[in-house]
């Protein structure tokens, strides 16, 4: 393969600041819309507090996943937006102050940059509002961090969805799993952000994502004593009943490491709590639980909620492009059906067996809407080398197959299911819903249930799971359900289908106030201004 990377990411990588640049730019009159004016005001809050802040200071964000993916072609290497909630918002940070971002390679273009640039860590990009360098484990050792234990072992505890007869095991692969993979790979990232760090005459900020670096701070912290360091968790955390399935030296380690961090940030203050207590039972700590305290070592660690959100100026724009307009229309259908959108990546947290019984019992429960209503599930197949992966997309589509053999008649197909990676096509699925239903059993935030009131324009309604984050903001204007109830969402979505127009509208304004009330922009400045302010 060649291993041309490097040439084409340079102006890829600085068209990304430009790009956005522009784009926010062109739009920088007074908006009259609420939700757009709300994100551009806490955009310049933030501008303004980078350009106070961080003069003479660097950027650098550490996440398992870089903020493009690329793929070779004939003509060479084609880069694209990186999948999911956190290279979006992080995308946000690079378009407001330069940063530094290292990433795991992931593929082999990605481990081949890596190595052209002279071995392992090597920067990649030139000077400008974004660079970017990888980290380049083995094959072996990046299995075992991954999949071995990031997604096979915390992300299923901490969403709660291991089986706990079988799940997780510390066999001995489990063990060299965490040992040669994730502590490893941890050590990398670490020594990569501190070698370059050090070399650079700018002040380092660390900003560390994530579940797969939960050990980076606290070997950064043995490196740079003095940095600032922020970690942010965008998944669940749970209480320490959940943490007490890790053998005692995995816990002590993943909350050590944290605890390296100056500010540990979650998505609400459930998970804040719920870190709180694992310091206290776990580790002996003193805590204050009002202030977000944690004493450790003669240092005072802040754990802060910070929930994240969208750019939703970014995304109308993306929403009128014309590949979306086009997808939109052809969504739409000619408005004959009313639609029930679903759009997750197919993770055993996202709960979408019990969504597909739920549609399934709904079908016989309110006969009038057979043949009326079809339900659209665009969902990224995700993680298909873990087996607990593999085994949810298997169920679901069985889910699916019963549905069309029950309800399927010569006119109308109840379910339609798209396994693919579309991110157009999802964000043209979210301007034509008539009901979202996002029903994970456990969720960080889910950045769906954001995206879809701010594009949406058929006055959708959202039916909303107690257990995702965006609960906490978005309660009040939408539906909730409990994830486990079948019947509940079944009667859910008969409600929502039945609205009233007034009702409608009124439930998407309010949608909408909530989520200007705390755009992207709020959601990096809240860390920042903790992190740098001297009154954190
Ligand atoms: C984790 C936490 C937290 C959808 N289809 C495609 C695609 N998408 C986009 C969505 C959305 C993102 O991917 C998914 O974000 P979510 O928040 O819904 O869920 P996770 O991936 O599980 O994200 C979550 C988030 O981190 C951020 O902190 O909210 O709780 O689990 O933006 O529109 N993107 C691409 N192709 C698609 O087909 N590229």
């Amino acid at each position: 393969m060649a291993c041309g990377v490097a040439v084409n990411l340079e102006g890829l990588v600085v068209g990304w600041g430009v790009a956005m640049k522009q784009h926010v730019g062109a739009r920088c009159g007074a908006p009259s819309d609420p939700l757009e004016a709300a994100a551009l005001s806490q955009r310049r809050a933030l501008e303004a507090f980078c350009a106070r802040h961080l003069a003479g200071r660097r950027l650098w964000l550490a996440s398992n996943r870089g903020p493009y993916e690329f793929q070779a072609r004939a003509c060479g290497v084609q880069a694209s937006k990186g999948v999911g909630g956190l290279v979006t918002a992080l995308g946000a940070i690079a378009s407001v102050t330069p940063v530094h971002w290292v990433a795991a390679a992931m593929t082999q273009l990605e481990a081949c940059a890596a190595q052209e640039q002279g071995g392992v860590g090597a920067a990649v990009g030139q000077p400008g509002p974004m660079q970017l360098s990888f980290v380049s484990p083995t094959a072996e050792q990046y299995d075992r961090y991954y999949d071995g234990i990031a997604n096979a072992v915390l992300w299923l505890l901490q969403h709660r969805v291991a089986h706990h007869t079988t799940e997780p095991t510390f066999d001995a692969a489990t063990w060299q799993a965490w040992r040669e993979g994730y502590v490893a790979v941890n050590r990398q990232f670490a020594a990569q952000l501190a070698a370059f760090a050090a070399r650079d005459r700018a002040e380092p900020v660390f900003l560390v994502q994530d579940y797969h670096l939960y050990l980076v701070p606290h070997l950064l912290r043995e490196r740079h004593p003095t940095a600032p360091i922020a970690h942010f968790t965008h998944i669940d955390w749970p209480p320490p009943e959940a943490w007490r399935a890790l053998p005692e030296a995995v816990r002590r380690a993943i909350l050590q490491g944290l605890l390296g961090a100056d500010l540990i940030g979650f998505q609400g203050r459930r998970q804040v709590a719920n870190f709180l207590a694992c310091c206290e039972e776990f580790l002996q700590l003193p805590t204050k639980h009002g202030d977000g305290i944690v004493h450790v070592a003669g240092r005072r660690v802040r754990a802060r909620a910070f929930p994240i959100s969208i750019d939703p100026v970014a995304l109308r724009s993306l929403a009128h492009t014309p590949e979306v307009t086009r997808a939109s229309q052809a969504w739409a259908d000619g408005g004959r059906m009313q639609t029930i959108a679903v759009i997750a990546r197919t993770d055993p947290s996202k709960n979408l067996w019990r969504t597909l019984r739920a549609f399934d019992h709904f079908l016989e429960a309110y006969p009038s809407w057979r043949g009326r209503v079809r339900l659209v599930a665009l969902l990224p197949a995700s993680r298909q080398s873990c087996p607990a992966y593999r085994a949810c997309l298997a169920q679901l589509e069985e889910a699916c197959e019963a549905i069309q053999r029950r309800w399927r008649t010569p006119s109308w197909q109840p379910v339609e299911l798209h396994l693919e990676h579309d991110y157009p096509r999802a964000v043209a699925l979210l301007t034509q819903y008539d009901v979202l239903v996002v029903n994970s059993i456990s969720d960080g935030m889910n950045l769906v249930a954001k995206e879809g009131p701010t594009v949406n324009q058929r006055a959708g309604q959202l039916i909303l799971s107690e257990g995702a984050g965006a609960a906490e903001e978005l309660r009040h204007a939408c539906r909730m359900v409990n994830p486990f109830d079948l019947v509940g969402l079944a009667d859910a979505l008969d409600e929502a289908l039945r609205a009233h127009p007034a009702e409608r509208r009124w439930a998407l304004a309010a949608q909408r106030h909530a989520i200007g009330a705390h755009t992207i922009w709020a959601w990096v400045h809240g860390q920042l201004a903790t992190l740098l302010a001297e009154d954190g």
